[in-house]
């Protein structure tokens, strides 16, 4: 499979599992000359986009983007419409050497993703994946829950036995922000820096990781928990993992968890 290949079978899953209605979420990939190149003639800049935030770090680099507007549902029967190769030309400028067939430009969230792209890679060199996505559990707690990434990375830990192993250092979480502009990018890039998910109140998650299945597995997780927090929130609770549990666990799996949560 070429990239693009890959990066549509990951995207119609997220929308089988009913985390990206109509034309929510998106999704920025790392992809070497090498993986272009499967597809397409690198060199070759049809369009060029603007933008003021700083990409000085990742200049030369190549980005798969989804299409502002873009359906997940309709990926897997027109890629080349709803997916762009990017390569950062400059500073400030995105030129497109694959996609957007139908003249769309990237995600209103592009310059987010862009900025979680630097912050994660000063943290881990081999980060590539940011996805966007609308999952509807999460979404849920945002509404219930203290919008409190104490709160959240507890709760979630608590959930199932796999949580902590998952997502050690947490899940960060951010109040009710405008959408596609610049001050929710320059808040989630922040976090970044801590942690590879942050959670949108009332909209949905931002996760990262170095492979299309690192990620997909890290949103499946933290949504899975957040489903069961969402099943038994109203009910009896007869018993529960507690700290020692998850210390437990951590030991088992030589886990390095986020400190400050449990102990
Ligand atoms: O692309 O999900 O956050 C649509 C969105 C914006
Ligand atoms: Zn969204």
């Amino acid at each position: 499979m070429n990239v693009i290949e890959e990066v549509v079978e990951i995207l119609d899953l997220l929308y089988k599992h009913g985390w990206d209605e109509r034309n929510g979420g998106n999704l920025s990939y790392i992809v070497t000359r090498e993986e272009v190149s499967e597809v397409t003639n690198p060199d070759i800049v049809s369009r060029t986009f603007k933008y003021n935030c700083d990409m000085t770090d990742l200049i030369g680099k190549y980005f798969v983007i989804t299409a502002s507007g873009s359906y997940f549902k309709n990926m897997v029967k027109a890629s080349e419409e709803n997916l762009g190769i990017l390569k950062v030309l400059d500073k400030n400028t995105l030129g497109l050497v694959w996609g957007y067939s139908s003249g769309a430009h990237p995600t209103s969230e592009a310059p987010t993703h862009l900025r979680c792209h630097i912050e994660r890679l000063k943290v881990d060199k081999e980060s590539r994946l940011v996805i966007h996505c609308h999952t509807t559990n999460i979404i849920c707690m945002t509404h219930i829950c203290p919008l409190d990434s104490k709160f959240f990375t507890e709760t979630l830990w608590k959930m199932q036995t796999e949580s902590i192993v998952v997502f050690p250092e947490g899940v960060a979480v951010l109040p009710w922000i405008l959408c596609g502009g610049d001050l929710i990018g320059i808040e989630t890039a922040k976090l970044m820096s801590e942690y590879r998910s942050v959670v949108w109140a009332q909209h949905g998650l931002f996760a990262t990781g170095k492979s299309l299945d690192e990620v997909f597995g890290l949103i499946e997780t933290i949504e899975k928990a957040a489903e069961i927090y969402m099943k038994i929130c109203d009910k009896k609770i007869m018993q529960s993992i507690s700290n020692d549990n998850l210390k437990e666990i951590a030991v088992a799996f030589n886990i390095n968890y986020r400190k400050g949560i449990i102990d």
